[in-house]
């Protein structure tokens, strides 16, 4: 894994008591944060003499509005974001990122949420990171996806033209995910194609949540959103092929692959290519960043990868089990 190439004694040795100090003073663990700037420095390609900056532009005074808002979708790229222990999401909502609305984790509901919303709007008008989950139906003027009397369509329109920027988290927001798989009954969209604006995405079906943090922090630390992809995506994370940084790839140079899940290859960890592997095909950087605090990966698990951060995935992977 690239990030345990660096340590946290670039931060230790240097001025950075200070940040250290004000880390501890906000009630933050000190070596989980030097682990997640090690982490997201490693993630957005810098050297590791840039650790303290990171450090430093996470806990700047100045933290980001965020504006969270749920369309057509499962709610697993939350729960990605909620689960994810470095950093724990309350440090996250509260020290790194300014929520001013996010539906999973707000107390208020119903007409209470609603006006939470549209304060939120008005108050950061120009000034919010918009953050998008989940599809948007179109058909029929969109009727087939509403919130609160108004369709998400109305909802997504409004909140993207007053951002600063419009992030979309996971391949529903960005593409319009397994919504929009054939035969697509309500034209369901990715919030850009819906609604005509640039978005920023962060795709995977669910996204890694160091990829959307590194996003912000690349915006705290440079004042600019990441260079993106044709398909709108950070080059940072999505540049380069699963198959190119796969630790199987050697099984696969060298004609060895899992023929049956549970055979003799699988047990030795071959490629997964004739098991239907879309790693090929797909970029993401789901092998160099792990999942679940960096415990595994899907291939890493024994499964092949389905290609869930690209356009259509539903569709162009089908049928998963069979090689492309
Ligand atoms: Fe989609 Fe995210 Fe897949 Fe689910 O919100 S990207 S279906 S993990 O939850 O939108
Ligand atoms: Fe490529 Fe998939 Fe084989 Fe890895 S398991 S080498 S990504 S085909
Ligand atoms: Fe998705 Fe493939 Fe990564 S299925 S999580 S892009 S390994």
């Amino acid at each position: 894994m690239g990030h345990e190439a660096a340590t946290g004694r670039e931060v230790q040795g240097m001025e950075h008591r200070e940040i250290l100090e004000q880390v501890e003073a906000k009630g933050l663990n000190r070596r989980d944060f030097i682990k997640l700037s090690t982490m997201v420095t490693s993630v957005l390609g810098l050297a590791p003499s840039m650790i303290p900056k990171v450090a430093e532009a996470m806990v700047a005074k100045k933290r980001p509005t965020v504006i969270w808002l749920h369309f057509a979708e499962c709610t697993g790229c939350s729960e990605a974001f909620i689960r994810s222990t470095y950093p724990w999401i309350d440090e996250l909502v509260l020290e790194i990122l300014n929520v001013a609305y996010h539906e999973t984790i707000m107390a208020p509901s119903g007409e209470a949420a609603e006006k939470t919303l549209h304060e939120a709007i008005k108050e950061y008008k120009g000034r919010y990171l918009l953050v998008c989950e989940g599809a948007i139906p179109t058909k029929d003027g969109g009727v087939y996806g509403r919130i609160g009397g108004r369709t998400m369509l109305e909802i997504a329109k409004e909140a993207t033209s007053h951002a600063l920027a419009t992030i979309c988290v996971g391949t529903c927001a960005c593409f319009g995910g397994v919504q929009a798989a054939a035969p697509n009954p309500t034209k369901a969209k990715g919030v850009g194609e819906a609604t005509g604006v640039k978005t920023i995405n962060i795709s995977g079906c669910p996204p890694n949540v160091i990829n959307m943090v590194a996003t912000v922090v690349h915006y705290l630390l440079l004042g600019k959103l990441p260079k993106l992809d044709d398909n709108g995506r950070p080059l940072f994370a999505y540049g380069q092929l699963i198959h190119d940084n796969c630790p199987r790839r050697g099984h696969y140079e060298a004609q060895e692959f899992v023929k049956k899940f549970g055979d003799e290859g699988a047990k030795k960890g071959w490629c997964l290519y004739e098991m239907g592997c879309k790693g090929p095909e797909t970029y993401n950087n789901c092998s160099l960043v792990l999942f679940n605090d960096g415990t595994n990966w899907p291939i890493g698990a024994g499964h092949p990868c389905i290609g869930c951060s690209e356009p259509d995935f539903w569709d162009n992977s089908a049928p998963f089990y069979e090689p492309l």
